[in-house]
């Protein structure tokens, strides 16, 4: 269970985005929110939990009716925080929702800070950290692939397998601390290769949850894949073709595209940053000559290089120098404008990283090309769809890679002879990262991380 304090004063803020729209969402949460509630909607009494009640809401100095809103009250431990809650809908807009909530402070409640309704759920425990974390993806996702990954987790995927291995792991503590306690017997009442082999198959299933980590935390921010090549090689015809919108300027005269240009889009649900970029040549021009370094620095950056090579043109040594330094498992190469020419067979084989053929102008190759990227972006957790847990992000990672260090230790020990009863210290540590992953026992610098990404209100 969280050991942090828990929290005792009241707070609201308005949950829905600001600007015009048909309602609004407040919360108010704490030990207060009941008669904070009742000084702005007076005749709240014996309204029965749960149940919504049109009232009118009113500025508790002046008595001035600001709108009229429905109320549900929440007891705890029954809401979202685990404390006394309550939700009023009102008009949206940008003023309404604002005086309610400027009458609910002046009733003496304080202006939540961002993610504090969902810090509180945490602290008395609705929510597990991995659930919070889940909270906000659900709010900031923008792709299926990390929507459904969130829900998942949300409803404790994550959270149950890391349990089941950190519950392996304390058992197999436990049955060393047996071994302990029994030291007269001749044979030690657990053989410490059934230990060993419990231990190595827990080390084997965080190597598998770790290996979705790379792609996982892709699903947060895109995979940058940039558009590379010669001037004129079709970079930008892509680019549009990609977004589906006549984004990039297009022309036939080589150097067109000066500067990155960004844009995200999801293909099959999975998300990427499309780049496209300045064609690559020596150039005198200066302003040429920056933008050619601006697409070096994307590409240094690049989850995936898209390298765009006309059709009927045999790659020349430039294209084979850039490729060269390249990793195969991150670049794709285009043959672009296919419609002007057929891909002869002997310039395929002059590259070693096999190609897509497109014609942007006609759409031609584009679906294979699609296939290829979310295969280089996202292989390994395609057709997983929100069926097992993913790890998504950068925390998570960092602990399930603490743990399979401390878990490799141990084994490592036990091959060095180190009595078992020592080497366990290992074992301790790998559950302690286990939990901090979860949040049982988590320090407030980690929550603040957690939560301060949080928008108001949530
Ligand atoms: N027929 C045909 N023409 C194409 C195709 N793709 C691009 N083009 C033409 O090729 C020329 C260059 O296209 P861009 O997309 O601007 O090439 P780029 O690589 O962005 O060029 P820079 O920005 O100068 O580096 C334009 O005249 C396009 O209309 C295609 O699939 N088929
Ligand atoms: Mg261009």
């Amino acid at each position: 269970m969280p050991i942090s304090p828990l929290a005792s004063d009241t707070i609201a803020a308005i949950a829905t985005p600001p600007g015009r729209g048909a309602v609004a969402l407040l919360r108010v949460s704490g030990p207060g929110a009941f008669g904070v509630l009742r000084r702005i909607a007076p005749g709240l009494d014996g309204i029965p939990p749960r149940t919504q009640r049109l009232v009118a809401l009113r500025h508790p100095e002046t008595g001035e009716v600001l709108d009229r809103g429905l109320v549900t009250l929440f007891p705890a431990p029954g809401s979202y925080t685990g404390e006394d809650t309550a939700e009023i809908s009102t008009h949206g807009g940008v003023l309404t929702p604002q005086l309610v909530l400027d009458a609910l402070l002046a009733a003496g409640a304080r202006a939540a800070e961002p993610g504090e309704f969902t810090r509180r759920a945490y602290l008395n425990g609705k929510l597990d950290l991995l659930q919070a974390e889940a909270v906000a993806d659900l709010i900031d996702g923008r792709s299926r692939a990390l929507h459904r990954a969130a829900v998942h987790q949300m409803e404790r995927g994550l959270s149950r397998r890391i349990e089941e291995l950190r519950g392996a792991v304390i058992s197999a503590e436990s049955l060393i601390a047996y071994s302990i306690d029994f030291p007269e017997e001749d044979e030690p009442p657990v053989p410490p290769e059934r230990v060993r082999a419990a231990v190595a198959d827990v080390l084997r299933r965080i190597e598998a949850l770790l290996a979705t980590a790379p792609e996982g935390e892709l699903l947060r921010e895109g995979a940058l894949t940039v558009l590379a090549g010669r001037p004129n090689s079709g970079k930008s015809s892509l680019f549009n073709a990609l977004l589906g919108t006549e984004r990039a300027i297009v022309t036939e005269i080589p150097g067109t595209t000066r500067d990155a240009l960004e844009a995200s889009v999801t293909l099959d649900g999975y998300p990427f940053r499309l780049v496209d970029t300045a064609g690559l040549r020596d150039t005198a021009d200066r302003v040429e000559g920056m933008g050619i370094e601006v697409a070096r620095r994307y590409l240094a950056a690049a989850d995936l290089v898209i390298f765009c090579i006309e059709s009927g043109r045999e790659p020349g040594d430039d294209d084979r120098a850039f490729l060269a330094g390249r990793d195969p498992a991150r670049t794709v190469v285009v043959r672009t404008k296919s419609d002007l020419h057929p891909v002869e067979a002997a310039d395929e084989a002059a590259i070693a990283i096999p190609s897509v053929s497109i014609a942007a102008t006609e759409g031609t190759g584009l679906p294979a090309l699609r296939d290829r990227l979310l295969q280089l972006a996202f292989g390994h957790i395609l057709g997983d769809p929100g069926e097992a847990p993913l790890v998504t992000r950068e925390r998570h990672a960092r602990a399930l890679r603490h743990a399979r260090d401390e878990i490799a230790s141990f084994i490592a020990a036990l091959d060095e002879q180190v009595p078992m009863e020592l080497a366990a210290t290992h074992l301790r540590a790998a559950a302690g990262a286990m939990e901090d992953l979860i949040g049982a026992v988590t320090v407030d610098d980690v929550l603040d991380r957690v939560f301060g990404d949080f928008c108001v209100g949530k």
